[in-house]
C-alpha cells in the first residue's frame, strides 16, 4: 500500500466536487506549480518515462466550467480543454449523470460479443448529424488515431487501392500508420521508423506561408497537390485523401478557402475516398458541429473523437454505407470500442450541445476572442497571424516584420501565462503557435480574463 497522502482532497478551500459547481474564478494561493504539485511531479518523473511529456506540471484534482483546480488549491483558467476534449465542460452534469447510472448497471460486455443499445444510438445520431444526407454507417473505437487508422482500412478495402494522401503540417496520431500520416518529425516520429508504406504527402494551402501570397494559395496548392498525385502516384492507385479541415497540432492552419472543396471534388471524380479527420475540430468547437460544414464539404468518411464524449475515451468512423459495409463480417473492431460508459457520455454530450446551444456558444466565444487577438496583432509585431474559428483560435509568433517563426518567444509567453494561472497550449510545425481551446462552458468573464493575461504576457516579452 502506498503511504503517499491522498491527493484527491485539495488542501485549500476544497470544492465539493467538479463540474459547474466549482467557483468560476482564477485563484492563485501558491506559486505555479505549488509545492504539492512539485512533489507529485517528482514522483511522476520517477515512475513515468520522460517520453510522456508535461505542458504544465500542476496536478489536477477537480475541474469544471472554465477552471482546473490543482492539488495546492489553485484555480486556473482552462484554455486547453485537455486538447479539445472537454468541449461541453469537465464533469459536465449530463455526462456525470448518465455515466454514473451506467457504471452501476454494467461496465462492459464487448459490443462484438453481446451488444447494447447505447452504441447503436450513438451511431444513429452520428449518421444523422454528420454532413451529407446519404445513407451512412458508423462504428466506434477508443482514440482518434484508431479512428483514422480504421478509416484507411475501410478505404483500402472498399477501393482495392493502397495509396494514402496526406498533407504538410498534418497530424493524425501516434500509431505506426497514423504516425506515418503525421508530418512532423520531432517529437512524433523521431527514431520510431521504419514507417508504413504507401503514404504520400502533399502541399497544404497555408495562407500565412504561401510563397505567392494568401490570395493565390487555394488554387495553387490544390493544383500542385493534384498534379503531384497524378504524376507521382496515379489517381487510380489512391485509396484515400485524409485531411484535417482545420489542422490542429500543425498550428491551427485553416486551409485557404477553396482548397478543401477542390480536393474533395478531385477525390470524387477519381473514386478516391475523401476522409475528414475531425478529431480536433469536431462537435461544435469551430462554431459548426463539424468544421467541414464551413465550406459545405461533404466527406465520404469522417473521423471523430476527443469532444465526442466529454473526456471518456471514444472515437468514431462515420461514412457512406456502401464503403463501410464493404468490409467483410468481423473485419473491424476492438475489445473496448464503444465502451458503454463512453457511449452514455457521448449521448449526454450530444444532448448538451443541442440543449445548451453550444454551436452558437462556440461562435460567440470566437466573436469575443478573435477581435481581441486581432488587437494584439495590431499592437505587437511579433503576432504575425491570427486565425481560427469559434473556440478554436490561435496566434502565430514571428520575428517582427517577417514570417520567421519564433518558437522561443512562444514558449516564454506560454510559461508566463501558466505562471499567472492560465492554461494555454502551443502548436505548430515550427512550435510558434499559441492555440486557444476553451471549454464551451467557460463563462465570459474568465474568457476575457484569460485574454487579458495573454495580452500582459505578450507585452512583457
Ligand atoms: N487527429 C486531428 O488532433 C490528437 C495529440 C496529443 P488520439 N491530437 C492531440 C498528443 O501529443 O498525442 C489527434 C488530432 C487529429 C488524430 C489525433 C489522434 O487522436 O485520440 O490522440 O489518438
Amino acid at each position: 500500500m502506498s503511504t503517499e497522502p491522498d491527493t484527491h482532497q485539495p488542501p485549500v478551500a476544497p470544492p465539493a466536487h467538479g463540474g459547474p459547481t466549482l467557483a468560476q474564478e482564477r485563484r492563485l494561493v501558491t506559486e505555479i506549480p505549488g509545492p504539492r504539485s512539485r512533489e507529485l511531479f517528482a514522483r511522476k518523473r520517477a515512475a513515468v518515462p520522460q517520453g510522456i511529456g508535461t505542458t504544465l506540471p500542476v496536478f489536477v484534482t477537480h475541474a469544471g466550467g472554465g477552471v482546473l483546480v490543482d492539488a495546492d488549491g489553485n484555480s486556473l483558467i482552462d484554455f486547453g480543454s485537455g486538447i479539445a476534449v472537454t468541449t461541453v465542460g469537465n464533469a459536465a452534469p449530463r455526462v456525470v449523470e448518465r455515466v454514473r447510472k451506467q457504471v452501476a448497471d454494467f461496465t462492459h460486455t464487448c459490443f462484438m460479443v453481446t451488444p447494447y443499445e447505447s452504441y447503436v444510438r450513438v451511431c444513429e445520431r452520428l449518421n444523422e448529424l454528420t454532413p451529407g444526407d446519404h445513407e451512412k454507417r458508423s462504428f466506434l473505437l477508443n482514440s482518434g488515431a484508431e479512428a483514422v487508422e480504421n478509416a484507411v482500412k475501410v478505404a483500402r478495402h472498399a477501393t482495392g487501392r493502397q495509396a494514402v494522401v496526406v498533407f504538410d503540417h498534418g497530424y493524425h496520431g501516434r500509431t505506426l500508420l497514423t504516425m506515418t500520416l503525421t508530418a512532423k518529425n520531432m517529437p512524433y516520429k523521431h527514431r520510431f521508423g521504419p514507417y508504413a508504406p504507401e503514404v504520400y504527402r502533399m502541399p497544404m494551402a497555408y495562407p500565412f506561408r504561401w510563397p505567392t501570397g494568401p490570395e493565390n494559395c487555394a488554387a495553387e496548392a490544390a493544383a500542385q497537390a493534384i498534379d503531384a498525385i497524378d504524376k507521382q502516384i496515379g489517381a487510380g492507385n489512391v485509396a484515400a485523401i485524409v485531411v484535417e479541415p482545420i489542422q490542429g497540432e500543425g498550428g491551427f492552419i485553416e486551409p485557404a478557402r477553396g482548397f478543401l472543396p477542390a480536393m474533395a471534388e478531385y477525390a470524387r471524380a477519381n473514386g478516391i475516398v475523401f476522409v475528414a479527420d475531425e478529431v480536433q475540430t469536431g462537435f461544435a468547437r469551430t462554431g459548426h458541429l463539424f468544421a467541414c460544414e464551413d465550406e459545405g464539404v461533404v466527406p465520404d468518411v469522417i473521423c471523430t473523437a476527443k469532444g465526442i464524449a466529454g473526456g471518456l475515451p471514444l472515437a468514431a468512423v462515420t461514412g457512406r454505407a456502401e464503403l463501410l459495409d464493404a468490409v467483410h463480417v468481423s473485419g473491424l473492431g476492438g475489445t473496448y470500442g464503444g465502451n458503454p460508459l463512453a457511449c452514455e457520455a457521448a449521448l449526454a454530450v450530444l444532448d448538451t450541445i443541442e440543449a445548451d446551444g453550444l454551436v452558437e456558444r462556440a461562435r460567440r466565444i470566437g466573436e469575443i476572442t478573435l477581435p481581441r487577438l486581432r488587437a494584439l496583432a495590431g499592437r505587437f509585431p511579433i503576432v504575425g497571424d491570427v486565425r481560427g474559428r469559434g473556440a478554436m483560435t490561435a496566434i502565430e509568433l514571428v520575428a517582427p516584420g517577417t514570417t520567421d517563426p519564433d518558437a522561443a518567444v512562444t514558449g516564454e509567453i506560454a510559461r508566463r501565462c501558466h505562471a499567472e494561472g492560465l492554461v494555454v497550449l502551443t502548436a505548430g510545425t515550427y512550435g510558434n503557435v499559441l492555440r486557444f481551446l476553451p471549454p464551451l462552458s467557460i463563462p465570459d468573464h474568465l474568457l476575457e480574463e484569460g485574454l487579458s493575461i495573454l495580452e500582459k504576457a505578450i507585452a512583457s516579452v
